[in-house]
């Protein structure tokens, strides 16, 4: 009985070290129908004298296989853990596969740009409304009753007299009324029109328009203006050129030509051969006006200039169909 507990014993340990599963060896050796546990029952055979002895025997035989198997199950788990996290490694300082971001609309590159400029020359910008009455949109600017521009052809209306506005002008009519003179103002926005959308027009654009006032302003201060303006805007070896024009709001008017940055006058494919560009329309405030909105046009005078910002954006980026601005093709917008 001795030697068998022994040779259990023994066997166990081999098995053990030799890296066989400790699962297993439980089951062959301590389980219900293990080897050690059959020992175990054959017990009663044993005489009364001997039974003490082979049943500590067989005890310290259970607690070394135990302390073995639990040895091995732990070295086992070890093992395991060090393997997954050989496979799970990751490197934190691995570069990341580029994020797509995003950026401006040209349209909003184009603004921000002309905002930009004015800024440095001592202007503020100002918002406002989209919907507004007929008399800041027409009434207050001069533009009679019977004017084109009314015609529900061109304006959007809402009721008889609130409107969709077709220019920004509206939001200085607000300034000259809420401010007093000196007043250096420019403002950006949406403005609507009833036209068919087409490579040059679209019902909803973008104005850029400016208004001073103040006492003695003159058309050389609109020159100067613009003329930076074009340089900063263009490039500095820009020229500006006046073409007498007539707006209501306005008198003198003009409208303005830049010299062709692409020829730089001579004549090409962007200028049609013309060696100028238009890009705005300006005017000294008509007197008006000016009194429409309590300003006395005896004491102070004042210019006032507009553009369309996709037409500016346009000439900038050598886009030849307004369209592409409101389509959002990633293709296009990618390249600004
Ligand atoms: C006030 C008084 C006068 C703004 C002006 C223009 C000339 C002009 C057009 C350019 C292209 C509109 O976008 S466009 O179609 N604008 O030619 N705008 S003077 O005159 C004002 C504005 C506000 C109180």
């Amino acid at each position: 009985m001795k030697e068998r507990l022994e040779k259990i014993l023994g066997d166990a340990l081999t098995q053990i070290s030799g890296g066989a599963d400790p699962e297993q060896i439980r089951i062959q050796y301590l389980g219900k129908k293990g080897e050690l546990t059959a020992v175990l029952r054959g017990m009663g055979q044993l005489s009364p004298e001997e039974r003490p002895m082979i049943g500590q025997l067989a005890n310290d035989v259970r607690v070394k296989i135990e302390e073995a198997l639990d040895k091995a199950n732990e070295a086992l788990k070890a093992k395991q853990l060090e393997e997954k996290l050989k496979n799970e490694k990751l490197d934190v300082t691995m570069p990341v596969s580029p994020l797509a971001t995003g950026h401006h609309h040209p349209l909003s590159l184009t603004q921000r740009e002309m905002e930009e400029i004015f800024i440095g020359l001592g202007f503020s910008i100002i918002e406002g409304p989209e919907v507004e009455y007929d008399y800041y949109n027409f009434q207050a600017l001069n533009i009679p009753e019977n004017h084109p521009a009314r015609d529900t052809q061109d304006t959007f209306y809402i009721t008889d007299n609130i409107l969709l506005r077709s220019q920004t002008s509206p939001v200085q009519v607000h300034a000259m009324e809420t401010q007093r003179p000196p007043l250096r103002v420019v403002s950006p926005g949406r403005v609507y029109r009833s036209d068919a959308l087409d490579a040059t027009h679209s019902p909803l654009f973008h104005q850029f328009e400016g208004l001073v006032v103040d006492k003695g302003i003159t058309m050389g201060d609109l020159k100067g203006v613009l003329d930076a303006f074009a340089k900063k805007m263009f490039g500095e070896n820009t020229r500006t050129r006046f073409r007498p024009h007539h707006f209501p709001f306005t008198e003198p008017s003009a409208e303005v030509d830049v010299s062709c940055f692409a020829c730089g006058g001579k004549g090409c494919r962007l200028c049609k051969n013309e060696g100028w560009i238009e890009i705005l329309g300006a005017g000294m405030v008509h007197p008006f006006v000016l009194s429409n909105c309590n300003i006395n046009p005896e004491e102070y005078s004042g210019f006032a200039f507009g553009m369309g910002i996709e037409r500016v954006a346009m000439i900038k980026y050598g886009v030849d169909d307004i369209r592409l601005f409101y389509e959002n093709n990633q293709r296009f917008l990618e390249q600004f």
